[in-house]
């Protein structure tokens, strides 16, 4: 293996290459091998500058994730970038790519910084549970206004090299894509000028008022709910303002060690390999996914509309199929809304939005229409019937080799590839409503689904900007599966006490955006009471079944629609606000069930909702649904809105410990024995002191 960091010296220029392919992570090596060149350079008196890139696709995204939470190995990066900033020759960071991180501190401590026009920054750390360690606290608010370095080290998001070089964070954008050639040319300039050191840690910070710092701590700390990193980059940020360089350091590392020590970086770090490990699956390995250019929709509901949305953003041509000319009309649409807010958001320019809807985008009354389509994604009715006719229509009509998907929810896709005579064409692409704003898509894959039919949905998934789990067949799938367990456990904790005031409060001081009683009123009672309909004749008698929400369905409380639901809304209010009659109608059924109500704290409504979906979870892991503990937590984490740094339910379990959990199922199990069976994998995993994680791979 070739050494991660070379240098070479050509008319009196340095030029030190990092080369640690993917993306010049700060390892170890590359931390030794980088100081060392900076030494040599320094002490070498024909060297008048130093130039520092990347080679291949990017400067330094930052420090290698995969050493955080083993022994830290010297050299470490806050020493290093200060020597580097103090040595004598002067010190260009030549930027392409994204310079994250790491990446940024380290060109933060070079003397000068030269970038790409495609090159971007930023200090993402805070994104992984983090602060920036290496100084980027202390030296950004230096070299641009406090208020922007609190937004990029608050919100780790990127920015583009005119903006940076707007701001002062780069010297000057380079003319083409050499960014070797750049870095020496912008060297030789500086030696010809005479031109020295400029160590950023020798400028004063950026002036800001403590009303304005005080400002930014409250909207940071508003918005952080539970989250740790965003309110510590902050102190951090306070201890560039107010302290000498030297002992902001200091801070930022006290504060920076602290965020290393908790769950919440654990949580987050797993998070990040977890999205990009629930794509590595051994049936698609190497499986060339089929060319899809053309692409059918079948219904333009609130979902397929979504879907058509998506697929016109992703570059697909999209043909819409209705009943009539009318729906057809309202789906055309709801797809135009769907894009113009696009425009509004910036992310879809007013020219491409005409292009799209005059060439890309159609719609049909006639199947017919999709003889050509590389791929169909039916999101009609939700009822096996109805799909299995569409289905039967569509192996007569398509093209061989085109893929027939459905985005049914719930129903088997066996039962409905079986009414094609092409099964191994057949998959289940569930997307989460609004399916063009929701990332989250689950490949249903059914016994016959041929692996590039697999290979083709998780593709799509990644052409839309979504994240795509597989998912084997079973009533729910992945993610409505376990949300059902838990909307069970939660119906048994209302009527053992807990109002769905008490539960909501619980959830979203457990860092979800709202509580399960706010979600289904906004989402339509009506739509889980069909569902509940339908599973009706196959409940087991021996299920303690929760009435209260039917009853409130049989109130004609639907939810926000009708203005009631869980809760009562008011014309011009956002939230809803709680209502007695709800609370009757669940004391009735307690009185009717004999059930004693007793006092809830949050911390057990948490524990049983927990409890609830790590075992179901545990269950479908165990059944080979989901391959792997990190596909449901990817699942949760996307589709549910599970918060990220509490990683996923498995990662919370494997942090709470899964013996815990294990005995509050137990203890649960007393009051209901049908429910609150513990799943087998939970208990093997107890018994033999292992951890979800533990089958991550
Ligand atoms: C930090 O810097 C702390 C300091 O402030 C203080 C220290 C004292 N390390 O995302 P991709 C891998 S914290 C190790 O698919 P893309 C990644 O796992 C760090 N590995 O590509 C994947 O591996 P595999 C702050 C890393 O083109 C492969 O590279 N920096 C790292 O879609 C390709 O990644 C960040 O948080 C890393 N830092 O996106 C930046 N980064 O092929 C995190 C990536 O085995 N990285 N890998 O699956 C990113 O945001 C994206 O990877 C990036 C490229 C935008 C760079």
């Amino acid at each position: 293996m070739s050494a991660p960091v070379i240098m070479t010296v050509e008319n009196g220029i340095a030029v030190i290459e990092i080369n640690n392919p993917p993306v010049n992570a700060l390892s170890q090596a590359v931390r030794s091998g980088l100081i060392e060149c900076v030494r040599e350079a320094d002490a070498d008196g024909a060297v008048d500058a130093i130039v520092i890139y990347g080679a291949g696709r990017t400067f330094i995204a930052g420090a290698d994730i995969k050493e955080f939470g083993k022994p830290p190995q010297e050299p470490h990066l806050p020493p290093l970038i200060s020597e580097m900033e103090a040595v004598s020759t002067p010190t260009v960071a030549a930027l392409h790519g994204t310079a994250l991180g790491g990446g940024l501190e380290t060109a933060l401590g070079s003397h000068y910084r030269i970038a790409l026009a495609s090159a971007r920054f930023g200090l993402p750390e805070v994104k992984l549970g983090l602060l920036p360690g290496a100084g980027g606290t202390q030296r950004l608010p230096r070299v641009i206004p406090v208020a922007k370095a609190a937004d990029m080290i608050t919100s780790g998001a990127m920015i583009g090299a005119k903006e940076a070089l707007d701001l002062g964070l780069i010297d000057e954008i380079a003319e083409g894509d050499d960014i070797r050639a750049a870095g020496i040319a912008f060297a030789q300039d500086l030696v010809k000028a005479g031109k020295g050191p400029r160590p950023t840690n020798a400028r004063p910070c950026n002036p800001v008022t403590s009303d304005e710092m005080a400002a930014i701590r409250a909207k940071v700390t508003k918005a952080a709910r539970g989250l740790m990193a965003p309110v510590s980059c902050i102190t951090a940020l306070e201890a560039a303002v107010s302290m000498p360089f030297e002992d902001g350091l200091k801070r930022e590392r006290e504060l920076f060690m602290e965020l290393m020590q908790t769950d919440q970086r654990s949580a987050m770090i797993h998070v990040f390999f977890a999205e990009r490990k629930v794509g590595k699956i051994a049936e698609i390995e190497g499986v060339a996914p089929r060319d899809i250019s053309q692409v059918g929709v079948i219904g333009g509901g609130t979902m397929g509309s979504g879907i058509a949305t998506s697929a016109l953003l992703a570059g697909l041509e999209v043909i819409l199929a209705e009943r009539d000319d009318a729906a057809a009309a309202r789906a055309l649409e709801t797809v135009g809304k769907n894009l113009s807010g696009a425009v509004k958001r910036g992310k879809l320019s007013q020219a491409k939005y005409d292009a799209i809807m005059a060439d890309q985008f159609r719609t049909t009354l006639d199947y017919a229409d999709f003889s050509n389509a590389d791929l169909v994604i039916e999101a009609v009715f939700e009822s096996m019937e109805v799909k299995q006719d569409v289905f039967g229509k569509l192996d007569a009509i398509c093209k061989p080799g085109a893929i027939l998907a459905s985005n049914t929810s719930y129903l088997n896709i066996n039962d409905i590839a079986a009414m094609t005579k092409r099964p191994q064409d057949v998959v289940g692409l569930h997307f989460f409503s609004p399916a063009h704003v929701m990332k989250l898509l689950e490949v249903v894959v059914a016994d016959k689904t041929a692996p590039d039919v697999v290979a083709s949905g998780f593709a799509l998934g990644k052409r839309m900007g979504k994240i795509a789990v597989r998912s084997g067949v079973c009533d729910g799938f992945i993610g409505n599966r376990i949300m059902n367990a838990y909307a069970k456990a939660i119906n048994g904790t209302v009527l053992a006490g807990a109002s769905p005031y008490d539960v909501d409060r619980a959830m979203e001081n457990f860092g979800l955006a709202m509580g399960l009683f706010s979600v289904a009123d906004l989402a339509g009672l009506d739509i889980g009471w069909a569902n509940r309909k339908r599973m009706a004749p196959n409940r087991d008698p021996r299920e303690r079944y929760a009435e209260f929400a039917d009853k409130i369905c049989e109130l004609g409380r639907y939810g926000r629609k009708t203005g009631r639901g869980f809760y009562v809304y008011e014309e011009g209010k956002r939230g809803g606000t709680p209502d007695p009659e709800v609370l009757e109608v669940i004391a009735q059924e307690r009185a009717a069930k004999g059930i004693q109500p007793t006092e809830m704290s949050d911390q057990d409504i948490i524990d049983r909702y927990m409890a609830a979906m790590i075992n179901e979870a545990a269950r479908i892991v165990g059944e080979g649904i989901a391959q792997r503990p990190l596909d449901v937590d990817i699942t949760l984490l996307n589709g549910y809105g599970f918060p990220r740094w509490r990683g996923g339910p498995m990662q919370y379990a494997d942090t709470v410990g899964l013996e815990k959990v294990l005995n509050d199922i137990k203890t649960y199990q007393k009051e209901d024995d049908y429910f609150w069976q513990p799943a087998p994998l939970l208990e093997q995993l107890v018994a033999e002191g292992k951890t979800f994680s533990s089958l991550n791979g």
